[in-house]
């Protein structure tokens, strides 16, 4: 009773206060924070669970209905029937529809996710046994993402999703996020945002969001990608535009990319 009562109190306070990362029992999504998981959420709550649930009230009534009403008891001498063509028809075409009708909002979703508007700021994220490396090109800044062990954490850094180099972008802005790996696949998610893309070595995958609340949002690799696959997560910090060139200017120091020189190819430019 403690542990349901638990559940629901969990339910009721992950909507306010711990609104950015998952929580302990915690049902459904976590809160959104970009149009594209309002979307999914909306999707999710007022289509596909009514579906899932009048299927499943459906079936258990069906199951009820023929272990009461064709019981052994009752039914000495059971029908010989095998075929009936307008029941084959119907549970051929029912379902058909039902994939159908929740086909055409899902694929609706996925495009306007896959179309990336004109994008305010670029970030590269890149997947590493086990951490992630970023680097912001148009800034020339470079840094790696490390989780922090359990015995550094601070007193509100969350158990094995703090990092010690956040992201940081601004609120409200499109971001373009491009995603590779170096060594296997990994994968580039952040449950907010609704942004979940695999990184592939040797190819680059893009996808893009646009935070809407200032906070700190949590993800985590989401592809099996080795033994401390679990410990390579994603913190994304979102601040205000001031809050975010103050970053910058700091930044461009602590994180500036190394010029790589490279004799042979200042030979053939010239
Ligand atoms: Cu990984």
């Amino acid at each position: 009773m403690k542990k349901i009562l638990f559940i629901f109190s969990s339910i009721f306070i992950s909507q306010n206060a711990f609104a950015n990362q998952p929580v302990d029992w915690q049902l459904g999504f976590q809160k959104a924070a970009s149009e594209s998981m309002r979307d999914i959420v909306a999707f999710h709550d007022n289509l596909l669970l009514p579906i899932i649930i009048a299927i499943s009230v459906f079936v258990l009534f069906l199951m009820l209905y023929a272990c009461v009403r064709f019981r052994a008891s009752a039914n000495p001498n059971p029908s010989k029937r095998t075929h009936n063509v307008t029941v084959e028809v119907l549970w051929t075409l029912i379902p058909c529809l039902i994939l159908i009708v929740m086909a055409v909002p899902s694929f609706k979703i996925l495009y306007k996710q896959d179309t990336i508007p004109k994008a305010d700021l670029t970030i590269k994220a890149i997947g590493y046994q086990w951490y992630w490396g970023y680097e912001y090109p148009d800034e020339n800044l470079e840094f790696d993402s490390y989780m922090i062990e359990e015995k550094d954490l601070k007193a509100n850094q969350p158990r094995l999703l703090a990092v010690d180099n956040q992201v940081v972008v601004p609120v409200g802005k499109v971001v373009k996020v491009l995603i590779t790996a170096n060594d296997v696949l990994h994968a580039w998610a952040l449950p907010s945002f609704g942004v979940k893309r695999d990184a592939v070595p040797g190819r680059i995958n893009e996808t893009w969001f646009k935070a809407e609340k200032v906070g700190t949002y949590y993800g985590q690799c989401s592809e099996l990608c080795g033994i401390k696959h679990a410990f390579m997560p994603i913190a994304v910090k979102v601040v205000s535009e001031d809050e975010y060139q103050e970053w910058l200017s700091e930044a461009r120091v602590k994180f500036a990319k190394e010029e790589i020189e490279n004799e042979k190819l200042k030979l053939v430019s010239k």
